[in-house]
């Protein structure tokens, strides 16, 4: 990377947790790959065992992971393994996705890319994705929208950073609804260019990559920020990542098993009164793998990347992300486990299991635009 003239596209997805950044990266990945252009993803997290990474090199995608802290905290973290996939790969662009709860990443990661690395990347204008199902609340200020004011807090700085905003799920949404949304970010952020899509369908990407390939002066929107606000309101989400083998007699029906295990963290997590910013769970066994979600306790759990397989063995990863202590947290996910797992005949042995809330983020660069 640093002997080569050419210089590698960083292009970073936002937003928050469950907003649909692995869904937008896997399809912009697919979009690059089919043009012939070499593509390294850097996926982020607090903790070991990622359900978005196994995701992604299970669609097979070169990724390399930052564990243990966020993009901006372990930025020398970030710049090796981008180092190790220019070794392994030489890739044209690299897509990046930081932890969804983090925020300030202009003047942590995009600024102190530019400035200390300015021959090596090209950076593309920094993308946040909107979740529509907590965004609505939190942009109408309802009470009691999202998770707490402090939670609110760390997702409108992230719209605030944004080059552009990505209102995500239209596949979803009426009309209506995308209006409402659109004449919310008026309101709060007329400056920033915005565009609805759907990671899903693909709708509005071909516009997001043409918005992507701009050369231009992005990435000046430097926060004012409260950290002490920030720290806090991160520090409100329990924390779960949770590696499990799973072992049955007779061959058992990895999606049903999937769907169930989130269903039951959804039941009884919303019968406790927890909201769930995201929980996902996938399951890998001999090349084929399956994926089921829940991106809030309002709607139904999903199976996002069905398996469509029968396995009598299988490696588990279960991540959580909630608004509650993470040892209820843990609670509500091994006896959703046990539950599930019982009722197909299964086995799950736990293998390790992190659970925690996250540490006040401590940046290791923090820079104004020159
Ligand atoms: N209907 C619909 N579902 C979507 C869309 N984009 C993402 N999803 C679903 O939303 C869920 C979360 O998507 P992810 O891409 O994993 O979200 P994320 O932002 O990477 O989540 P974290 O990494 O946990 O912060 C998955 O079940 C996706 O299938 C969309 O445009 N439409
Ligand atoms: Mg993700």
């Amino acid at each position: 990377m640093s002997t080569s003239e050419r210089t590698i596209r960083f292009i970073m997805i936002g937003g928050f947790l469950g907003a649909g950044k692995t869904t937008t990266l896997a399809r912009l990945a697919r979009h690059y790959t089919d043009r012939g252009l070499s593509v390294g993803i850097v996926t982020n997290d607090q903790a070991a065992d990622l359900v978005d990474t196994n995701s992604l090199r299970a669609q097979g995608f070169e990724v390399g992971e930052v564990a243990g802290a966020c993009f901006c905290c372990r930025f020398q973290d970030l710049i090796s393994t981008i180092q190790g996939l220019d070794a392994a790969k030489a890739p044209d662009i690299i897509l990046a996705e930081p932890v969804g709860s983090c925020t300030d990443l202009v003047a942590t990661v995009l600024q102190p890319l530019k400035q200390l690395y300015n021959a090596q990347f090209s950076i593309a204008p920094y993308t946040v994705i909107l979740k529509p199902s907590q965004g609505r609340r939190i942009l109408r200020n309802e009470p009691g929208g999202g998770f707490s004011p402090k939670a609110a807090y760390i997702f409108e700085k992230q719209l605030e950073e944004a080059d552009l905003i990505l209102i995500n799920r239209v596949d979803e949404l009426t009309p209506a609804e995308v209006r409402e949304l659109q004449g919310l970010l008026d309101e709060r952020h007329p400056q920033t260019p915005r565009l609805a899509i759907s990671a899903k369908t693909g709708a509005g990407f071909e516009e997001l990559v043409e918005f992507l390939d701009q050369q231009g002066d992005f990435c000046r929107r430097v926060l004012d920020i409260d950290y002490d606000v920030y720290a806090e309101g991160e520090a409100e989400l329990g924390w779960l990542n949770s590696s499990v083998r799973l072992h049955a007699e007779q061959p058992f029906d990895l999606d049903t098993l999937l769907l169930g295990i989130v269903s039951k963290m959804r039941q009884s997590l919303t019968d406790a009164g927890y909201e769930a910013a995201h929980l996902k769970t996938i399951g890998l066994w001999e090349g084929f793998f399956g994926v089921a979600n829940l991106v809030s306790t309002t709607v139904s759990a999903e199976l996002s990347l069905p398996s469509r397989c029968r396995v009598s063995d299988c490696d588990l990863v279960v991540n959580a992300r909630v608004a509650c202590d993470p040892l209820i947290l843990a609670d509500h996910v091994r006896a959703a486990l046990v539950e599930v797992c019982a009722a197909q005949g299964v086995t799950a042995t736990e293998q390790q299991t992190q659970k925690f809330r996250p540490g006040r983020p401590v940046p290791t660069h923090r820079l104004q635009p020159v």
